[in-house]
């Protein structure tokens, strides 16, 4: 790469930054949230210096100010393909194909993500994507007009459209360039107080699924809510009435445990905005929110066969129950599933990072050592991998506690991968194999390390 060309890592970290001040700015909430998630961070770093130590050693430290994620919804494959070549300037790629159809949302979606140690250690932003699955809705006048009134909108500027095909052609982009390119990302994401539809069109697609009308109604896909990093999203919880904002009912996800798996979610409920429809009647729209998450160790396939099975057998015994029941529960269910970094890597159910300690550096060669035999030995130690992905159960709850309306079986069954990555023009990244690459990888680095 030319030495003139900004890294994308650095144009991610810009285009997180400007998303992060745009939504404060937009959702005073989101900035509230902001400040209660770090008083929270900071006292837990206080009171338990280990955790401080080893975030500090894995550079987690660094990262968890910029963490965050965001999520929209886009309409068709055109938009799709084209903020994949968007989200790509910024080293980000698809990964993993979530389907929410079981989840009586008529969506499926990925996550556009960095995905090298080193770009996840500047800055780890994700965008939760999905796209509208317009032949789930039933009756086709609708879907026709849906499909009309998207056909109208360009959700990207002209200037990003230049600017994204000029990364192409160079394979970087300048310092002006870059500069230029996330002002103009960024229109993409704004909220807009006008819808492009009247307000019975609204109306209508809103009956067909709350949804529909989120994604078909406006100029763009709305960034709908981010999420910093907590490291205890339970007081977190606790606190948010406290500072004036309305949490959700439950944390989704797995439990509170002493080696966090996974990932745990909550957020506060989304706001009713005013909306002046395309004829001039006014009325409101409810999409926007602000989320928090606690990230664990990443599980291999089987820890998370065995996170699904433990997760269905609780969610019919914590139906209905206010939070604080519900993790007790949760807790009692869970209670089979291991909960020390030991336990969790000799059953092959997580997935660590192999690294040389100080004692592993100054000892020495040591060819024909097993692993297992130079952690005992104390030369080598195994960190956990964090969870960098998302849940679609948690997803699913998150949704619907922002679109109003409970559990729904109409669009279950239809997962439909092969579509999903024919509408975003590329197959989506395998999360466990990344996973299982970056083990493997630091594995031989340890062993290549000492045998000198
Ligand atoms: C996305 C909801 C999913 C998460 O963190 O699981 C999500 C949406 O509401 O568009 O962001
Ligand atoms: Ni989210």
């Amino acid at each position: 790469m030319s030495k003139d060309f900004l890294s994308y890592d650095e144009i991610r970290d810009r285009f997180s930054n400007a998303m992060s001040a745009m939504y404060q700015a937009e959702v005073p909430q989101y900035s509230t949230l902001l400040e209660l998630v770090e008083s929270v961070n900071r006292e837990v770093l206080q009171k338990d210096p280990v955790l401080a130590e080893r975030l500090g050693v894995n550079s987690g430290l660094a990262r968890l100010g910029v963490e965050r994620h965001g999520a929209i919804r886009v309409g068709t494959a055109e938009e799709l393909v084209m903020l994949r070549r968007l989200f790509a300037v910024m080293g980000m790629y698809p990964v993993g194909y979530y389907d929410l159809s079981e989840a009586g949302v008529p969506v499926h979606s990925t996550a556009f993500r960095p995905i090298e140690d080193a770009a996840l250690a500047r800055n780890p932003f994700r965008v939760f994507t999905s796209l509208l699955r317009l032949e789930l809705i039933e009756r086709p006048e609708l879907r026709q007009r849906a499909e009309e009134i998207l056909a109208q909108r360009d959700i990207f500027t002209p200037g990003v459209r230049e600017l994204i095909s000029r990364y192409e052609a160079q394979h970087g982009l300048n310092e002006a360039d870059a500069e230029r390119f996330v002002i103009e990302a960024l229109e993409t994401f704004r909220w807009h107080h006008e819808a492009t539809v009247d307000l019975a069109t609204y109306r209508a697609l809103q009956s067909e699924h709350r949804l529909i009308a989120d994604v078909v109604c406006f100029r763009g896909p709305h960034i709908n809510h981010l999420t910093p990093r907590t490291l205890d999203i339970d007081e977190v919880q606790r606190r948010m009435a406290s500072v004036g904002i309305n949490p959700k009912e439950v944390i989704e996800g797995p439990p509170r445990r002493d080696c966090p798996v996974l990932l745990r979610q909550t957020s506060f409920k989304a706001l009713e905005e005013p909306i002046c429809f395309a004829d001039k009647q006014q009325g409101t729209h409810t999409a926007r929110f602000g989320e928090i998450e606690q990230r664990g160790i990443a599980l291999t396939a089987k820890g998370r066969a065995r996170y699904d099975y433990l997760l269905n057998i609780a969610r019919r015994q914590t139906s209905g129950l206010a939070n604080e029941e519900h993790q007790r529960v949760l807790g009692e269910v869970f209670a089979d599933f291991p909960d020390t970094n030991e336990a969790l890597r000799s059953e092959g159910l997580a997935f660590f990072c192999y690294r040389l300690t100080e004692a592993g550096k100054i000892g020495g060669r040591q060819s024909g050592a097993d692993m297992e035999e130079l952690i005992e030995r104390g030369l080598v130690i195994a960190h956990p991998i964090t969870y960098e992905d998302f849940l679609p159960v948690s997803a699913a709850g998150i949704f619907q506690s922002n679109l109003g309306g409970g559990e729904s079986q109409d669009y279950a069954g239809t997962a439909n991968r092969d579509a999903f990555e024919d509408a975003l023009g590329a197959p989506v990244i395998d999360e466990l194999a990344l996973y299982a690459e970056r083990e493997e990888a630091s594995r031989r680095w340890v062993l290549e390390a000492l045998a000198g």
